[in-house]
């Protein structure tokens, strides 16, 4: 009789990556359910910003199932499966800057180019880091080109469109809450691109020094997604509850007064 041992998945405790993947995973898949079950103690207009936020946990829940599988089977890291997660969730992450400052006038045209401007920023992202021959001029090129989305968002939620319309609109939540967003996109975001440049054959590894070891680059993003996804969720939910409250409170001031 011959004894068959199954492969069980090990997650070794000297792999912080391996761990920030299981995790992440259960990190973002409970936030997911914290979001969707919140929705029902918010007024009607913000229940789609709270569903919106599970989307993006859940989206990336799974994605961090098959990523953690990936990882821990090949020990590779999983770019595509990454860059997929992204291109579904960042997009709903620009989603929800438009619903917020949508009751104080946004036009569809700037939910397109926050949408475009993602695209653009993880498309030539992909292309620097899955296609990279390792050298420094090709993920320059494709960084660069990446940055233009990214610094396009960044200028829309400081300054631009959509610090306009959060600065006219009359509530003082959305105005706190888009700019607590925008620190995300400035410092949480800026993760991203910092990792990307210290991976071998970026800017801060020069001559191919790498002063990532393979995995790290996984390391920071896991930490960055983590820290975003569920950040912005619980934002847009605290503007949610606050301006869910607000909405009662008038008629037992009524009462009172
Ligand atoms: C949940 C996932 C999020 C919020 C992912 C955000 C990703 C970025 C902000 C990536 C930005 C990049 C650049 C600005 C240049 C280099 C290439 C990227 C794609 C790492």
């Amino acid at each position: 009789m011959q004894t068959i041992i199954l492969d069980v998945m090990r997650i070794p405790v000297d792999d912080p990556v391996a761990f920030t993947f299981f995790t992440g995973y259960m990190a973002m898949a409970a936030a997911s359910v914290f979001f969707l079950f919140e929705r029902s103690t918010v007024a009607d207009k913000w229940k789609t910003s709270l569903l919106v936020s599970g989307l993006i946990t859940g989206i990336a829940a799974v994605h961090y199932y098959y990523m953690r599988d990936y990882y821990v089977t090949t020990h590779e890291t999983p770019i595509a499966l990454r860059y997929i997660d992204w291109t579904l969730t960042v997009p709903l992450m620009v989603v929800e800057f438009y619903l917020l400052v949508r009751a104080a006038g946004a036009k569809a045209s700037l939910l397109w180019k926050l949408i475009l401007a993602a695209f653009i920023m993880l498309v030539f992202g992909y292309i620097g880091e899955a296609f990279t021959d390792g050298s420094m001029r090709h993920s320059v090129l494709w960084g660069s080109l990446s940055t233009l989305g990214y610094v396009y968002i960044l200028y829309a939620a400081w300054m631009g469109e959509v610090a306009q319309l959060a600065a006219a609109s009359n509530s003082v939540s959305v105005q706190k809450g888009v700019r607590a967003l925008a620190w995300f996109i400035l410092v949480g975001w800026a993760i991203y691109p910092i990792g990307y440049m210290a991976m071998p054959g970026g800017w801060l590894g020069p001559d191919g020094a790498n002063i990532l070891r393979p995995h790290d680059l996984d390391l920071l993003y896991n930490i960055a997604d983590a820290i975003n996804k569920i950040g912005f969720g619980l934002v847009v939910y605290g503007i949610a509850r606050s301006e869910s409250v607000v909405k009662v409170a008038p008629a037992n001031a009524a009462s009172v007064v």
